[in-house]
């Protein structure tokens, strides 16, 4: 069924049809402003924002803080290269990596460089500290895992959307079932040359898969006991998102390598990190590994206030707050429904299914609803839709949301 947009809105979506690459099928609603939990499409409506752009503006669309930081440095200084020394990424390093309890971080750009870079250290560091035969050097995968778009990553993807038509791919990968503990330890206790294992603490794209209590614990001391480095990606689970600082705090663990991007900087760059102690970091020397943008002036200063007002206003736990909410509301909505078949997630990344197979387009059309009743969410992976507001937001207005959402699905009923 075609729909009829408003014509701004059409004649921004030809655009974007006639000269852009078609590597997206968006939901059809054309934004063009953004304040807190709301943004605002050309033809002026106001939605609730529950994508929060896949976790990267958790502190609210345009944070005056962030902003703030963001025009002050822009006037100033806002690239060196790493060439040279400059007055803002030191002082960044001693917050960050005081701030999440590692000698050290590796500032990149994207979310998907900063995987790389944690996936050559782990390289690094096998050949270097645990004497792997250079080349030889193994990194285990979860099956269903997102780590990003690059020929290396995906080759590690069981997603053939994401990885199909792209070989030849990287060699040196091996996957074993997500939250499967044995599979985990059968293959390293029978391969010498396992050098990590890189997990999403919660499975953001495979629909918000929120793994077993024990799964990561377990995961942890498994690698410790293995000499394996533990790499949790926390690009989309971090940054207070599910309720904690970091997802694995849930678990209570620390990683050997934490990989940090989208809300680092608030949405506002992009801007990535990697952090880990000397003896994984050192590993990698002057001249090695780099990027033109890595660690910028401007990115440093915006990452900086992106991560201040995370504490300043209690993200965390007001994400913890809301997220228990919005689950004990939905499970009402899943106990008398029979199309929304369960709800998941941690603090505010949450996931409800629904009750179809994953190639019916009912999770398309409740969200192309959700829309006209003005809250945008997008299904992943077809039947789940994932809902993932920023974290500023206030009980009333979830209470509101919930109300959209349940009254949006009962429409289908
Ligand atoms: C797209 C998905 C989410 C990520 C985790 C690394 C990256 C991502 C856990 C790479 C990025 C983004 C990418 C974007 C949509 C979105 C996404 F649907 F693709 F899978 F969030 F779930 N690790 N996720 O979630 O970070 O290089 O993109 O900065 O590619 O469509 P990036």
């Amino acid at each position: 069924m075609t729909e009829t947009l408003g014509t701004k809105s059409q004649q921004y979506i030809d655009l974007e049809d006639k000269y852009g690459a078609h590597n997206y099928h968006p939901l059809p609603v054309v934004l063009e402003k953004g304040e807190g939990v709301f943004v605002w499409d050309v033809e002026g409506k106001r939605y609730y924002d529950f994508l929060s752009a896949y976790s990267a503006v958790n502190q609210g669309h345009c944070h005056p803080e962030i902003i703030g930081a963001l025009k002050t440095q822009a006037e100033k200084l806002t690239l060196t290269s790493r060439a040279f020394y400059n007055a803002n990424l030191g002082v960044f390093e001693k917050y960050i990596t005081e701030l999440f309890g590692f000698d050290k971080v590796l500032m990149m750009n994207s979310g998907v460089e900063a995987v790389e870079t944690a996936l050559k250290l782990c390289r690094k560091w096998a050949y270097e500290k645990k004497s792997i035969p250079e080349g030889k050097a193994k990194i285990i995968f979860a099956g269903e895992n997102f780590h990003g778009r690059t020929l290396a990553v995906i080759s590690a993807s069981t997603d053939p959307v994401s990885k199909k038509g792209f070989g030849p791919y990287m060699p040196g990968f091996e996957v074993v079932p997500y939250n499967n503990i044995q599979a985990l330890k059968n293959l390293i206790l029978q391969d010498p040359f396992i050098a990590g294992f890189i997990v999403e603490p919660i499975q953001g794209e495979a629909g918000v898969m929120v793994p077993d209590e024990n799964y990561l614990k377990e995961a942890r001391e498994l690698c410790k006991s293995a000499n394996v480095l533990f790499i949790a990606d926390e690009i989309q689970t971090g940054i207070a998102r599910t309720g904690k600082m970091l997802c694995i705090d849930h678990a209570e663990i620390k990683p050997d390598v934490v990989i940090l991007g989208k809300a680092l900087s608030g949405g506002v760059l992009p801007v990535s990190a990697v952090l880990a102690n000397d003896d994984v970091m050192l590993s990698i020397k002057p001249g090695e590994h780099g990027s033109t943008f890595g660690g910028n002036p401007l990115a440093c200063s915006v990452a900086h206030a992106a991560l201040e007002v995370i504490q300043k206003e209690k993200l965390a736990a007001n994400a913890e707050h809301l997220g228990r909410i919005f689950r004990d509301e939905i499970q009402k909505l899943v106990d008398s429904s029979s199309l929304v078949k369960l709800v998941r997630g941690k603090g505010l990344l949450n996931a409800i299914e629904i009750n179809t197979d994953e190639s019916s387009s009912l999770a398309w059309e409740i969200c192309l609803k959700l829309r006209d009743n003005g809250l945008l969410a997008k299904p992943t992976h077809g039947n789940k839709i994932r809902f993932a507001p920023p974290l500023v937001m206030t009980e009333a207005q979830m209470m509101n949301c919930i109300q959209i959402i349940t009254k949006t699905i009962r429409s289908f009923e």
